[in-house]
């Protein structure tokens, strides 16, 4: 009986299928070795047990024991401190894991997301709004090619900073916002290519192709 039960969607449209944020911690957890399962609640009617756990009625939540943890930083930040393979053991080097992770969401994600969905909605074309996402999320990966051209990874070893960063970056490379940073989608490509994101993602794709 494994006590880390991860929640997601029962089903979600094609499009962000394998971007779920539930990635994120099938990843982390696969990194781990850590026995979990997957539980579902409805993407069409969520209700207040649903709204008890996630409260923007969102998804991912993870359970561990009796403590329910949504946002999928916090829930690798404890996996980071349940898991010894997931955050470097010496304080520096760990409260540097925590730096980068809060960067991936606050400062990469931020810029990164509403230029993401209006990639998704086609709403690129030549509006002063559009040209200011670009600028914004521009001004995030300039500063990040060089990070990442000079290491493979955020800190040392491989860490849930990589997982965050990476996970918020293959987003932009999906619609080719990486092309003028070729480390940042090294990095990607390096990050996706380890077997536990490749199971992650191909169990997250089976789970919403057996609701179709
Ligand atoms: N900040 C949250 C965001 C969660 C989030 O955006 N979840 C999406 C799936 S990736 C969702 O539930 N979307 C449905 C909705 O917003 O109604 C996290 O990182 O966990």
């Amino acid at each position: 009986m494994t006590d880390l039960i991860l929640t997601t969607f029962d089903w979600v449209p094609e499009t962000p299928r394998g971007y779920v944020r539930d990635i994120r911690v099938r990843w982390a957890l696969e990194e781990a070795g850590l026995p979990y399962r997957v539980n579902s609640v409805p993407f069409r009617a969520r209700d207040t047990e649903h709204f008890s756990h996630q409260p923007f009625g969102q998804v991912p939540w993870l359970t561990d024991g009796d403590i329910s943890i949504f946002e999928s930083g916090a829930i690798l930040l404890h996996l980071g401190n349940r898991s010894g393979v997931l955050m470097p053991a010496d304080p520096r080097s760990r409260s540097e894991a925590v730096e980068w992770l809060f960067a991936a969401l606050n400062s990469v994600e931020m810029a990164s997301l509403p230029w993401s969905l209006f990639q998704f909605s086609d709403d690129t074309g030549d509006t002063p709004g559009w040209k200011r996402l670009v600028d914004f999320l521009n001004a995030r990966l300039q500063h990040m090619e060089p990070v990442l051209a000079g290491r493979e990874w955020l800190v040392g070893t491989f860490s849930v900073a990589d997982i965050l960063m990476a996970d918020v970056l293959r987003l932009v490379d999906r619609f080719d916002g990486l092309a003028a940073y070729p480390a940042c989608r090294d990095y990607v490509a390096r990050a996706t290519a380890r077997p536990s994101f490749v199971k992650a993602h191909a169990d997250q794709m089976a789970h919403f192709a057996a609701a179709d």
